[in-house]
């Protein structure tokens, strides 16, 4: 049976300072309703543009053009939830965020989510009051050397400088790796990146480390790029998502089910180029997901088009890959970030 609550009661509780937890135990969770229990979306309606924290540049992910134009897979994954929520892929402002900053600008609402090579760990996740809901991209963390450089492998890296972000998973896993191992190294600490790639070029450290896209992108970026390689050697796992504060659930599933729906898009063969043919399709899935049957989005307080917009604005999950970071973009091979039909670890829950 459908639990209503009386508006004035509502009301009270809500001045209250019930929390949303209440409320959503409390309510059908398929009322529409329920998005305006969302103070995060609430803010992003009445300002009428999603803020979206992104790092300060970084080919393939987020760069901004001459005119401030934002692209990248990070910029795009916004670019969706804006799509989802406004049915305007354009309706976001992006916020520059260094490593450092970036959880406390999230945690001030300064930024409604970051989509910014952050890394899901622990402590991020428990500590410090946020969700990560869910992985968009797996990367490892890397070694970044001269090309005429003697080493050939981070098994060459003893007693080394290294040029490093603080504030990074980077930074805490380079010191692992060389405690693991019972060796000296020389961490050159750096805030920003384009003091560390200026570091690195003047040969302050022998080596850079970051996440391996990353390093790919400054290497693409740099006009000395022939005078760099990666090593084959990854020391770390670095699962990349969408963070938000803990304490919007709402707005954390929205972001989640986008995430699954253009991963399901891409399973489903579903994509920006034969959306309007998919839309006549007769397949249960496919109609599921393009909102063509059953109410689905009505628990994430959206209408029923919410996926067709993502995908007709932006592309499903292969489509943004691709553009930015595949053969369009960076030219980095799929492995782990593949679906799981195709031998990768990208697998979402069904839509139903
Ligand atoms: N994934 C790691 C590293 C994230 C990170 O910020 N990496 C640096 C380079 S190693 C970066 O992307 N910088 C871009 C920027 O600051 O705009 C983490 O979450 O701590």
């Amino acid at each position: 049976m459908k639990f209503t609550l009386p508006y004035t009661l509502m009301c009270t509780l809500l001045l209250a300072g019930c929390d949303t937890a209440f409320f959503r135990s409390a309510f059908n969770p398929y009322d529409m309703k329920v998005a305006g229990l969302s103070p995060t979306v609430r803010a992003m309606l009445d300002r009428g543009a999603l803020n979206c924290g992104v790092s300060t540049g970084v080919e393939g992910f987020s760069l901004p053009d001459q005119s401030g134009n934002w692209t990248g897979f990070d910029v795009d994954f916004c670019r969706a939830l804006a799509a989802v929520i406004f049915d305007d892929s354009e309706a976001v402002n992006y916020v520059p965020l260094g490593a450092s900053e970036r959880f406390s600008v999230l945690l001030n609402e300064e930024v409604d989510i970051l989509s910014r090579n952050t890394t899901w760990t622990l402590t991020r996740d428990t500590l410090l009051g946020l969700g990560f809901a869910g992985i968009t991209f797996y990367d490892g963390q890397g070694f970044m050397v001269p090309t005429n450089s003697r080493i050939q492998s981070a098994e060459d890296l003893q007693g080394a400088a290294i040029c490093v972000l603080s504030g990074t998973t980077t930074e805490l896993n380079l010191a692992d790796y060389f405690r693991e191992r019972g060796w000296h190294y020389e961490p050159v600490l750096y805030e920003t990146e384009e003091p560390m790639m200026r570091g690195f070029l003047s040969g302050r450290c022998v080596a850079m480390t970051a996440d391996q896209a990353k390093l790919f992108a400054m290497r693409s970026q740099s006009e000395h790029r022939d005078t760099m390689v990666v090593l084959p050697d990854t020391i770390s796992k670095e699962p990349i998502g969408p963070v938000v504060r803990d304490e919007d659930q709402f707005w954390y599933d929205i972001v989640q089910w986008t995430l699954f729906a253009l991963l399901n898009a891409e399973e489903l063969g579903v994509s920006s180029s034969n959306i309007d043919e998919r839309l006549q399709s007769d397949i249960p899935s496919v109609r599921r997901l393009l909102g063509q049957e059953a109410n689905l989005a009505s628990g994430l307080g959206l209408p029923n088009d919410w996926v067709v917009r993502a995908i007709r604005q932006v592309g499903n999950y292969d489509e943004i890959y691709e553009r930015h970071l595949g053969r369009d973009g960076l030219g980095i091979e799929r492995r782990l970030n593949h679906l799981w039909i195709n031998g990768g670890l990208m697998y979402a829950p069904p839509m139903r």
